[in-house]
């Protein structure tokens, strides 16, 4: 499945944690975009879509919340609950996020500029794809 977690990269000190994200170093693609969630009421669920081209890494910056991650032929849930790891989300993955706590802030890292003609919103529209 196109997904991966990573390790950040981070400077710890007693003065705090710096978190460090660098083009093509440990950011896995050239960042275009940068946008985050917060306050998301712990009964909602987002995303529901795939991505034809985009690729992303989700950091949890605070608070917990779980993606559901299926590429048509199986589903894996992943908890982010720390800064420390980060999720890649390739192409072709259709994504639902739920479990929000109510600290939850996620910083999101896109390879592009925002498209909605790339999203794939429509399930069967996505497995269909899958089976090509
Ligand atoms: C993803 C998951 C992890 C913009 O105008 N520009 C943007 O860059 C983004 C990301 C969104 N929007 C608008 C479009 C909607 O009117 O913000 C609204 C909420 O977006 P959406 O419903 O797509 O949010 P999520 O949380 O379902 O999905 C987002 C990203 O869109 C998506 O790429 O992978 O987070």
């Amino acid at each position: 499945m196109n997904f991966q977690l990573m390790k950040n990269t981070v400077h710890s000190s007693i003065h705090g944690e710096l978190f460090v994200f660098e083009n093509l170093k440990n950011v896995p693609f050239a960042i275009k975009r940068v946008y985050c969630i917060k306050n998301v009421p712990s009964s909602s669920l987002r995303g529901e879509h795939a991505h034809t081209k985009l690729e992303q890494l989700v950091i949890c910056l605070s608070g917990s919340c779980k993606f559901l991650l299926d590429d048509g032929k199986s589903k894996k849930v992943i908890e982010l609950n720390s800064p420390h790891t980060s999720l890649f989300i390739g192409k072709n993955l259709w994504r639902e996020m739920y479990d929000f706590s109510p600290d939850c802030i996620l910083m999101v890292l896109a390879s592009d500029f925002y498209d909605p003609e790339e999203y794939i919103r429509d399930y069967q529209t996505f497995l269909k794809l899958c089976s090509e």
